[in-house]
């Protein structure tokens, strides 16, 4: 029986000079202000509402005030600016012109005055709009306050470009002084790297022995891991958009390069296609506005490129689109980067670094994450608030059709398997609802279901983030961590392959992982190397304690739970080989 949804309450929007040898060995980074993962405090309830949390922190000036609007003293201005960027500018953009909320520029909100705006934050809508004050998120005297801020012009936040960017370079271990060959005993193709979100770490996790093998300092509040195309680097993006460089072949892995590329960032991916294998990484900002290739080895900034541009239906100007998923194709030297609020997927073909060749796809606005369809060459991505899937043939370079789904589709990368009946499909479930939609994606055999929702399963609730199964497993897990019913969210949905209209079991993670925390979050399923094991986080707040539990895929029991101190909110869990090759 299907469950309430979260629905509308989920926020969600959820040119270079060539430059010379690598920089001073650990070179100080003096600017822009370090967000300290100390006062980062995460709540899994809730959580999935984006925030520019580390904007938030960064100095920006006040504009002047025109008369007749109330000016802001500087306390005030601070404190209201940071309330803007961590709670409002997810959805109502930086600059206020508005993404999946509504623009609040100054014609605007002058216009609705004072009165209007305390009573919109106030109660909130029915079209979104959190009741930041009657949920007493905000007191009285904050509500007023940004009334007062959105009356008031928006300040601009600083752009970060080159000398920025090679300020913050630095080069642990030059390539040539790294191991020519693997130094330790690791099955490194089954190693995890845990996202420990709030301590701004990562775990690399041994799969094998499940002994944590080092924890790494990485970004604030880190984001994702991707692998290069030989499995031997690991890229890891932060919210502060520091991308940190871990050498997979050192007797103990660490760190050997870090670069900032931003101010706020969420997607970093490295070059995957014959003879382009670990040249380059890429990673994308959502403050400024851009991309960033970089070299593979010491993360050296080579192009920086703005997404600045028009949106696809409106054909207006969008000042700050920010770059949501970024894939690498596995046929030609191209990253595929999903532009969120233009809704264009760019093909950047980096052949000739210097001279970008970019293909512009009209897809659909708010496209958020997606993966690869199991023979790699269909590129499936969400355009989440429109409730729609967009697909593009990465081979001929093309978008091959938009598809409707249900309400808020998040694949994480999406699950592949062959339906008894419909072939290949490509599943996704959803924040907005219960369902998981099936799309067939066999154009050859089975062209009459290509590109079609053939199947809708029920799952337990809305708030899903992440499906999976793996080629050698029958099941197919669905989380449901933003539930707000915690039998819901501290279980997993299971699904078998073969008989998908049985429905699904349930799985007590959360009790299985017997850990001291109020309502712990279960998120996203990874499978080992072998496809024989499923691993789960175990998510809970920064101060409780937090566990990742492995379950047997053949007979759904439980294998093994890891708890440590050190396993301060553990979310994504990245499988070497699984995401080097896009197995999902
Ligand atoms: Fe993510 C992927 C953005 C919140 C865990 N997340 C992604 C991607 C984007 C994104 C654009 C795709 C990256 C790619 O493939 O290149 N995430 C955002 C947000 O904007 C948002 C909503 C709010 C924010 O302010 O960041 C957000 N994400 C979260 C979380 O709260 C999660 C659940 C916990 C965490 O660690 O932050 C979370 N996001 C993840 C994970 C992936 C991800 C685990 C990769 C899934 C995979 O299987 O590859």
């Amino acid at each position: 029986m299907a469950r309430p949804i979260l629905g509308t309450l989920i926020a969600l929007t959820l040119p270079v000079a060539v430059w010379s040898a690598y920089p001073a060995v650990a070179q100080q980074q003096s600017e822009p202000p370090k967000p300290s993962p100390e006062a980062h405090e995460t709540e899994p309830p809730g959580r999935y509402k984006p925030e520019m949390d580390v904007l938030g922190q960064v100095p920006v000036e006040q504009p002047g005030t025109k008369p007749g609007v109330p000016r802001l003293s500087e306390a005030e201005f601070t404190q209201a600016k940071q309330i803007y960027f961590e709670r409002c500018a997810g959805c109502h953009g930086v600059l206020r012109k508005g993404a999946t909320g509504k623009p609040l520029t100054t014609d605007i909100t002058q216009e609705r005055g004072f009165d209007y705006l305390k009573s919109f934050i106030t109660y909130g809508s029915p079209a979104g709009m959190p009741n930041w004050g009657t949920s007493g998120d905000l007191t009285e005297a904050q509500v007023e306050l940004m009334a007062k801020y959105l009356l008031n012009e928006p300040p601009e936040p600083p752009e970060f470009g080159m000398p920025e960017m090679r300020k913050s370079w630095q080069v642990f271990v030059p390539p040539e002084k790294r191991p020519q060959k693997k130094m330790n005993d690791y099955d490194t193709e089954n190693i995890f790297s845990v996202t420990l979100r709030d301590s701004g770490e990562v775990a690399l996790i041994d799969g094998n022995t499940k002994e944590t093998i080092n924890i790494v300092k990485t970004g604030y509040a880190v984001h994702i891991s991707r692998l290069s195309a030989s499995g031997r680097y690991l890229y890891v993006i932060g919210r502060d958009a520091k991308v940190d460089l871990i050498d997979l072949w050192m007797e103990k892995p660490d760190k050997v390069a870090e670069l900032k590329i931003g101010i706020e960032a969420r997607s970093v991916e490295t070059s995957k296609a014959k003879g382009w294998e670990d040249r380059y990484a890429i990673a994308g900002a959502y403050w400024p506005p851009q991309y960033v290739i970089m070299d593979g080895d010491t993360l050296e900034p080579l192009r920086i490129v703005s997404t600045r541009g028009m949106i696809v239906d409106s054909q207006e100007y969008h000042p700050e689109p920010r770059v949501a998923s970024i894939v690498a194709s596995h046929y030609r030297p191209e990253f595929i980067v999903n532009v969120k609020e233009t809704g264009q997927i760019l093909l950047v073909n980096f052949e000739d670094v210097q001279n970008l060749n970019v293909t512009t796809i009209a897809a659909e606005r708010f496209l958020h994450d997606g993966g690869f369809d199991s023979t790699k060459r269909y590129f499936l991505v969400a355009a989440n608030a429109r409730n729609r899937i967009a697909v593009v043939d990465t081979k001929e370079g093309k978008l091959v059709t938009l598809i409707d789904v249900g309400q808020t589709p998040h694949p994480g990368r999406g699950a592949n398997f062959v339906h008894p009946q419909f072939g290949p499909v490509w599943a996704t479930s959803h924040l907005g609802d219960e369902t998981i939609s099936l799309i067939g994606t066999d154009p050859e055999k089975h062209k009459e279901h290509a590109w079609k929702v053939v199947a809708t399963l029920e799952g337990q609730g809305g708030g899903s983030l992440f499906i999976k199964t793996h080629p050698k497993s029958n099941n197919l897990w669905v989380d449901t961590p933003l539930n707000p019913e915690p039998s819901i969210s501290g279980t997993i949905a299971v699904f078998d392959i073969r008989n998908l209209d049985k429905g699904y079991e349930v799985l007590p993670i959360a009790d299985w992982a017997e850990i001291k925390a109020t309502g712990p979050r279960i998120v996203q399923p990874e499978y080992n190397k072998e496809g024989t094991e499923v691993w789960f986080s175990v998510w809970s707040a920064k101060d409780q304690e937090s566990a990742i539990v492995i379950v047997d895929d053949k007979t759904r029991k439980l294998k093994k739970v890891i708890k440590a101190p050190k396993l301060i909110t553990p979310t994504g869990k990245f499988n070497v080989y699984n995401t080097q090759h896009d197995v999902y």
